[in-house]
């Protein structure tokens, strides 16, 4: 096995995680313990402080997977340094704005902004602005670098190799490793969905300066189709390291071939119309979208998924396994994603989606593919590299123990949510009413749980932080 130099972009974005993650963590502690009737005295900072946990987690994911991904697609293809630091620095830049939006303005539209909140709420014009100039630098410094990485890719393959087409026509050479096959396909999407998030910030910026009001039905199909696609493809890119990092520690390869040719074909195709299931609430969109949404919304599920967890079932059946910290979580990860996904898919479902929409159910699965699936596979995927740049003993307690308590404590976590969704408990309630006092109960319980979650990452901490600077103080 070649183990190859990490670049010091690799171990900036490592440390950005390793700092911003706990951080945000901690908010959403505040958050579930304000909603368990806690901290009475910062009640009013519940929203602000909601709009920069869900923006900052969505965006220290999405990086943070770009950053492994291109890691460890530099094994086969030679991502740009330069792009490397831009993005470095445009994502500080990013930030800075936003910490400045939320804690001077107290800026609170949520994660996704929708059109016109951000106007209309009890913040001053400037902290809307700062938000807006905000999601400006960070969708343009992403959207470079995913070109980039595209880039990175068509250097070596065209097109239509880098999309496994010569396996469709039945041939294998040259040989396609899956990560840069599910990479070129999440760009792709990433592209577009960062181009509909120009194209919406363009219409907020017109409405600023030219007082033009925006049709709100198109703000918002471009809204979704912006962040519903962007947080799908962050999980793909995590999808990605786990097809190039299972064979590693299951002694097999796990090659592309037809069958998973064909499925990330097929996910190209479907996955720019999954995010109509956000629009069934919209009565005057047109009824055939709504059912496009729910049928690209199940299709969506069949090829990744199933090929995918089906291809990892059958790499590590009967084999020896090498379990550590690295393959553990990304083993357990795959669980995650698809205990999430079923949530999803129900979710999904119109005739559930009436009961379910804007309930409890909402974060219930998406924390679950997101925390206990592509955060673990990415923390999994850092582990992987620190160790693999310094080999140092590994210790087998300590690495159980850190697993155990962040799988408790992130299942726990997720059951309260689910629970109080399918009781019906509104999402984005800071106080529960006297109706939803019952909700309060499950707040509290989530808080406890998630609390064992950071402790069980602090474990993890110390266990890559102790590599991580190894690698770069080679000397201590
Ligand atoms: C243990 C870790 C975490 C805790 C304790 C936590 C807690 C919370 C809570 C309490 C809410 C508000 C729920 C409500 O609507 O009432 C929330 C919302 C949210 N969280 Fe987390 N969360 C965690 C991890 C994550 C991760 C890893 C992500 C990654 C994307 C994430 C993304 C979001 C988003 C996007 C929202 C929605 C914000 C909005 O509605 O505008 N969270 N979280
Ligand atoms: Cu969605």
């Amino acid at each position: 096995m070649t183990t190859t130099r990490a670049s010091s972009e690799t171990l900036y974005w490592i440390a950005i995680t390793f700092v911003l993650f706990p951080i945000l963590t901690a908010v959403g502690i505040f958050l579930r313990t304000v909603q368990a009737g806690g901290l009475p005295g910062l009640q009013s900072w519940f929203y602000p402080l909601m709009t920069l946990h869900g923006v900052g987690m969505v965006g220290v994911w999405y990086v943070a997977a770009m950053a492994a991904v291109s890691d460890r697609l530099s094994r086969y293809v030679s991502p740009s340094p330069l792009m490397g630091r831009i993005a470095l620095a445009g994502t500080l830049l990013g930030v800075a704005l936003l910490l400045v939006c939320v804690f001077a303005g107290r800026f609170a539209a949520g994660w996704y902004f929708l059109y016109p909140l951000p106007f209309k709420g009890e913040w001053p014009q400037w902290a809307a602005v700062t938000f807006l100039l905000a999601m400006t630098v960070l969708g343009a410094t992403w959207l470079l670098w995913s070109l980039d990485l595209l880039r990175a890719i068509a250097a070596r393959y065209s097109l239509s190799q880098a999309l496994a087409w010569h396996y469709l026509a039945g041939r294998s050479e040259p040989e396609l490793p899956p990560a840069v096959l599910i990479t070129t396909v999440s760009l792709i999407a990433a592209v577009a969905a960062l181009l509909s998030g120009v194209v919406l910030l363009v219409l907020f910026y017109v409405e600023l300066l030219a007082g033009t009001a925006s049709d709100p039905l198109l703000m918002k199909n471009l809204t979704f189709f912006f962040g519903h696609t962007l947080v799908n493809l962050t999980l793909y890119l995590g999808i990605a390291l786990v097809y190039d990092l299972l064979p590693v520690y299951a002694g097999r390869p796990w090659k592309t071939n037809r069958i998973v040719a064909t499925s990330w074909n097929c996910v190209l195709l479907i996955v720019l119309f999954a995010y109509f299931h956000h629009m069934y609430m919209d009565f005057v969109q047109p009824g055939a979208l709504q059912a496009i949404g729910q049928i690209a919304s199940y299709a969506s599920a069949i090829p990744a998924a199933v090929v995918t967890i089906f291809g990892a079932l059958l790499l590590t059946y009967r084999t020896r396994m090498r379990w550590n910290l690295g393959s553990t979580l990304i083993f357990l990860a795959l669980a995650g994603w698809a205990i999430g996904g079923v949530g999803a898919v129900i979710d999904s479902t119109i005739s559930a989606n009436v009961r379910l929409h804007n309930t409890l159910w909402v974060p219930a699965h998406f924390h679950t593919y997101f925390l206990a699936g592509v955060v673990f596979m990415v923390i999994g995927y850092f582990y992987h590299r620190c160790q693999e740049l310094t080999d140092l003993p590994e210790n087998r307690s300590v690495q159980r123990l850190a697993v155990l308590l962040m799988v408790i404590g992130a299942y726990g976590f997720f059951a309260m949510f689910y629970l109080a969704g399918a009781y019906s408990v509104p999402r984005r309630y800071a106080i529960y009413p006297a109706e939803l006092a019952f909700g309060a109960k499950y707040a509290g319980a989530a808080a406890a749980f998630a609390a064992t979650f950071l402790l069980g990452f602090i474990l993890y901490l110390a266990e890559t932080g102790k590599r991580w600077l190894r690698v770069v103080r080679p000397g201590q």
